[in-house]
């Protein structure tokens, strides 16, 4: 199938493969094929664009965890929940350019931190810029994800050596709004042109499993898939179960092969995109991650804990990968 054929016009790369205009039926159509078909050609587009025997190893860290005054319905941080979750100040500059070398020291390429705001103050922003800088310093690859941010934070996150800003859509335009209330779809989509505009490369993508339909978990791919860029780096994250928050109300954990299918459409929509499989990875087989990687997933979060929620452990993701004959920066050797 050429979906390429179709589309000689505006917003059509023949030469790259980069598409903004992506329809609905388009999405629909790739996501109803006969799986062998869209694992085709998921493989045939990431082969073209990547070493399809290699996945980026991530690791995060909460810089400044709870209390946030968000309200996102699936989140252990938020102040609006009785969670397990204790709300923390900003850590210290030498604990966390601590915590990323030995990170780094683990087999971690990107170290990415995170901070439980709705927006960073200036006088935080401050701290955050000199622990970029010293971060960056170890050869890391820098990310951050600290909320809505001003035109001139993201050019100072930017000039102290960030690389991505990771700002998430989270889920479709139609769904949002039974999810969070504080905070628009517009809102996050300013934050992203601004982190763009100040030279940032973006890291965006959402969660599936709070509840939402096939055609919400497509509708947020159609949103990444048509903005102006398309972010480098697209996180899927299966929901880590939190007590406490609403989203257990409406949770349902997809299908595993209809997560494969989403990774795959991901894959061909934005066929020079890193795609994270992200959170949720504790609830997966060997096998099911297997499947995802071949569908074009090349990047992971390692580490035992995410932000307050449960990862695979360091070793169980270090056979996986050797057992693929994946080569990452983590490796079984470098197990401490
Ligand atoms: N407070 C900042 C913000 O939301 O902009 C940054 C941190 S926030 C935890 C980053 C992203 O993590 C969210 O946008 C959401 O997509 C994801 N996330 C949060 N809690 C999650 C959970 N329980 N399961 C899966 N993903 C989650
Ligand atoms: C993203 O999309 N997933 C990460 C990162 N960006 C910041 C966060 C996952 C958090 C999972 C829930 C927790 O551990 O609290
Ligand atoms: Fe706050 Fe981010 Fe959690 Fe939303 S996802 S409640 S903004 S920490």
């Amino acid at each position: 199938m050429d979906m390429f054929a179709r589309h000689p016009a505006a917003g059509d790369d023949r030469t790259t493969g980069i598409r903004h205009d992506w329809s609905r039926s388009e999405a629909e159509r790739l996501y109803a094929l006969p799986f062998a078909d869209l694992m085709f050609e998921a493989q045939t587009i990431h082969r073209r664009n990547f070493d399809p025997n290699h996945v980026e190893t991530a690791s995060l860290l909460s810089i400044k965890t709870g209390g946030c005054p968000e309200d996102c319905g699936y989140c252990s941080q938020s102040a609006h929940y009785d969670t397990d979750v204790k709300a923390t100040r900003l850590m210290e500059h030498d604990s966390v350019v601590e915590t990323a070398r030995r990170a780094k020291e683990a087999g971690a390429s990107r170290f990415c931190m995170a901070a439980a705001w709705r927006n960073p103050k200036d006088r935080d922003l401050d701290r955050v810029c000199n622990i970029v800088s010293a971060v960056k310093e170890l050869g890391l690859e820098t990310c951050a994800t600290l909320g809505m941010l001003k035109p001139e934070q993201a050019a100072r996150l930017r000039q102290a050596g960030l690389d991505f800003y990771n700002h998430n859509v989270d889920t479709s335009p139609e769904f949002y709004g039974q999810i969070i209330t504080t905070r628009t779809m517009q809102d996050r989509i300013d934050t992203l042109a601004r982190a763009r505009d100040a030279g940032l490369k973006v890291c965006c993508g959402g969660i599936v499993g709070m509840g939402e339909q096939v055609e919400d978990r497509l509708g947020m791919l159609l949103l990444l898939a048509n903005l102006p860029s398309h972010p480098e780096s697209v996180p899927i994250n299966l929901w880590n179960e939190v007590k406490g928050v609403p989203v257990n109300e409406t949770a349902d954990r997809p299908d595993p092969i209809a997560l494969v299918r989403l990774i795959a459409v991901a894959r061909i929509m934005m066929p020079r995109s890193v795609v994270r499989l992200s959170a949720g990875r504790q609830y997966m087989t060997d096998e099911m991650q297997a499947l995802c990687f071949l569908a074009g997933a090349n990047s992971i979060f390692i580490g035992d804990v995410l932000l307050t929620t449960r990862n695979p452990q360091r070793n169980r993701d270090a056979e996986l990968l050797d057992r693929l004959g994946i080569k990452s920066a983590l490796r079984t050797e470098n197990l401490a």
